[in-house]
This record gives C-alpha cells, sequence and structure tokens, in this order.
C-alpha cells in the first residue's frame, strides 16, 4: 500500500503478553473496576484528547496520517488496504464505538486519560484489545504499530510502563489482546494513562483499539495447613460370645456444595489470529458455553511445567472458525484453522493445577463438521487429539496436574 493511503487509528492500551510468569500464581482477577469501551453510536464514551499536538480528531471512518475517530466499523478504506471491520470489539453492544488510529508522522503520544477509582496499593491488571488494520501485501511495506502504555501518578511520576512489541499484520482482521500486571502506589487513587506510538506513521501502522479494562487482582487462599494426628494402636479386643448386630442401612449420600472459583487466563499468550469476541452473559458462563453441550473429548494428566497447544484444521483447509475458552474465558475468538496453528501457552503448577479448554465452532467451513487437530506438547511428550465440533456441541480438553 501507498503511504497516503492508509488511515491509522489510534487505540491504545496495554498491552503486554505471556511473558509474565508471576501472573498466574499469585493472582486471582476479579471486579472489573473500570473498562473503556468508548461508547455507542448513541452515547460515546469520550476522551479528552485535545491536548495531542501530533493528532486531529475526525468523525470519518478513514483517518489519514496523524487522524484518529471513534467509529463504530469501517469500510473499504484506502482502496480496500484496510480490513473492513462491521463492528467494534466489545460484546453485545448496539453499534459500538472503537478506537480508529491513524499513526502520526512523528512518534509519540495519541491517546490520553485520567481514571479515578484505582485503590492505593493494590495489584491491578490493564488489558486491552488492538487490531492492526492493515492487509498484508499491498503496495508499500507497512510499518508495525509498537505501544507504549504509561500508567503516572497526578505529579507525572511513573507507576508502570509496559510496552507491546510490533503489532503484527494477520491474514485477516484479527484482534489481539494485551495484558499485564502493575501496582498503585500507597498515596494514589488518580491514575493517568497515556498511549505512546513508538513507530513513525505513513505506510501501515494503522489500529484499531477497545475495550481497555482494570481488573483486581487478589491473592489465592492458602491452602489450609493440616496438622498431623499422632496414630493411637487401640488394644486388642477379645471377643467371648459375638453378639450379630443388626445390620444398619448406610446413610444417604448427601450432595455437598461445590464452590466453584472462575480463574480467568493469566499467563496465556494473546493469539495473533483472534476476531471478534463472542457475545457473553454477565452473570454466568459464556453463551456459546452456556447454551451448548460442552462434549469431554479428552482428559490429560501432565507433570508441572508449560505446555503448547496447537490447534490445526483436520484435512481439506475449509474456512473453518473456531473460539477458544480457557477456564471460561474467551482467549482466541473467531481465528480461522489452517495449516498455520493457533498456538496456546498454558503453565500447569500447584497453584493452577487445572485447566479446561473448550473449542466453540463459529462456522462449519465448506465441508461440515468443523474438524481439526490438537497437539498437546509438554516437556518432549506429544500427544494428538482429533476434535470435532458443531453448532449445537463444543469439545472440552481438561488437563490437570498429575
Ligand atoms: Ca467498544
Ligand atoms: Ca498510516
Amino acid at each position: 500500500m501507498k503511504t497516503a493511503i492508509f488511515i491509522p487509528t489510534i487505540f491504545l492500551l496495554v498491552l503486554f503478553s505471556c511473558a509474565n510468569k508471576v501472573y498466574a500464581q499469585d493472582c486471582i482477577l476479579k471486579d472489573t473496576i473500570l473498562r473503556v469501551d468508548f461508547g455507542t453510536a448513541a452515547a460515546i464514551q469520550d476522551f479528552n484528547l485535545n491536548r495531542l499536538s501530533g493528532y486531529k480528531r475526525i468523525t470519518d471512518d478513514c483517518p489519514n496520517d496523524g487522524m484518529y475517530t471513534f467509529a463504530t466499523s469501517t469500510a473499504r478504506c484506502y482502496s480496500d488496504h484496510w480490513y473492513t471491520l462491521d463492528e467494534d470489539h466489545t460484546p453485545g453492544d448496539n453499534n459500538g464505538r472503537m478506537l480508529i488510529c491513524n499513526a502520526s508522522p512523528s512518534t509519540g503520544l495519541f491517546f490520553y486519560a485520567t481514571l479515578a477509582g484505582l485503590k492505593p496499593n493494590t495489584k491491578y491488571e490493564i488489558s486491552m484489545w488492538l487490531l492492526n488494520l492493515c492487509k498484508i501485501n499491498n503496495d508499500c511495506t507497512s510499518t508495525l504499530p509498537d505501544i507504549t502504555i504509561r500508567l503516572e501518578k497526578p505529579d507525572q511520576g511513573l507507576i508502570a510502563e509496559f510496552r507491546t512489541g510490533s503489532i503484527a499484520q494477520t491474514t485477516v482482521a484479527a484482534w489481539k489482546r494485551y495484558f499485564s500486571l502493575f501496582s498503585t502506589p500507597p498515596d494514589v487513587n488518580l491514575v493517568n494513562v497515556k498511549f505512546i506510538n513508538n513507530a513513525p506513521g505513513g505506510c501501515g501502522n494503522d489500529f484499531a483499539m477497545d475495550d481497555i479494562t482494570f481488573r483486581q487482582c487478589y491473592q489465592p487462599e492458602p491452602l489450609p495447613v493440616v496438622k498431623k494426628q499422632p496414630v493411637r494402636i487401640p488394644p486388642p479386643v477379645v471377643v467371648k460370645n459375638p453378639v450379630k448386630e443388626p445390620v444398619k442401612e448406610s446413610p444417604a449420600l448427601k450432595k455437598r456444595h461445590v464452590a466453584v472459583t472462575v480463574i480467568p487466563s493469566k499467563n496465556i499468550p494473546a493469539q495473533t489470529n483472534q476476531v471478534k469476541a463472542a457475545p457473553v452473559n454477565k452473570v454466568g458462563l459464556p453463551d456459546p458455553i452456556r447454551t451448548r453441550e460442552n462434549l469431554l473429548i479428552k482428559k490429560l494428566d501432565v507433570a508441572a511445567g508449560e505446555l503448547t497447544i496447537q490447534l490445526y484444521d483436520n484435512g481439506t483447509i475449509d474456512g473453518d472458525t473456531v473460539s477458544i475458552y480457557h477456564n471460561n474465558e474467551l482467549i482466541v475468538s473467531r481465528a480461522g484453522l489452517s495449516e498455520k496453528p493457533i498456538t496456546i501457552k498454558l503453565t500447569v503448577d500447584g497453584a493452577d493445577p487445572h485447566h479446561e479448554l473448550i473449542m466453540v465452532a463459529e462456522n462449519l467451513g465448506s465441508i461440515p463438521p468443523n474438524t481439526s487437530l490438537m497437539v498437546v506438547t509438554s516437556k518432549g511428550k506429544r500427544e494428538e487429539v482429533f476434535i470435532s465440533s458443531t453448532k449445537q456441541q463444543n469439545a472440552k480438553l481438561v488437563i490437570d496436574l498429575n
């Protein structure tokens, strides 16, 4: 694509990816404290971007270099060199908006917000969804967005800083989640969030951003300490006249209440071919899990360590798309299956011994059903699982620490 062709969108956010090993062990994420979703066509969630020197806000859906917009969709921008987005990322909204940014020729700040409501001395996760708008193989070599997120105190003192690294182009329009943990200092409840593009504009560096979310991190409950009781050996019993006891019926088994804590994915790397999130029932399980049968196709007991899970189309590449949930949280959304794998990494250990992956067929391709080959690799051991899913039935894989 030619330089003049691209319009960037600015979006921002926090990102971060898979390198955060500590994440899984000492953090249970719950309570969405803040969410920036940019509102809807009817009710925009606006931000004061007036002070940005390198950018101009427009209302068109196809911003040019150095411009951004809060759009509900894009259509064939720049001779169709951008992916067309029919909607934003936020699940379940009506005409939701997202940030569309075409980077300024000079690097620098493209999004700024002051957020209230975070508690001092508290650990949070910040996450966001980003999408590289530039199709591959256009008329020029696209510059890739590369974003730094700075969290600052009101006096501009640094709280935390993250960097996305280069946000790669994808073969289909694909949202990617970036996330990281940070802690607020003791004297702060206002946080300034700044998004800085480290790459210059021109050809490429055009992106969409949505759903910047802050969740609080809670320490897992410590495991109960069981005291060992000394073992007493009873004296031998001598029975002189055995008496026949009446046979007692076993008491009926009582149902036990089982508390289930849903632990959102933590150190799972975001996937490059994530697209639009499925609608989520906010009071319960995501709709695709709640409304379809979840057939257990495999249970693996593995040693502690990192697992790599790769999902390929099984056989003819016929356009199957899937979404993947990890412990009921969407981690891969509407990704196309092909001979190139969708790759997920999980850490299985004492802190996170139980993992459930549910594969949801988003379509059945041209040759139903939706079939795929899953390859699970851990410590050199390789396990192949063939998966078939339909619009009525999901495929569930359970992995436990042995
Ligand atoms: Ca949105
Ligand atoms: Ca551009």
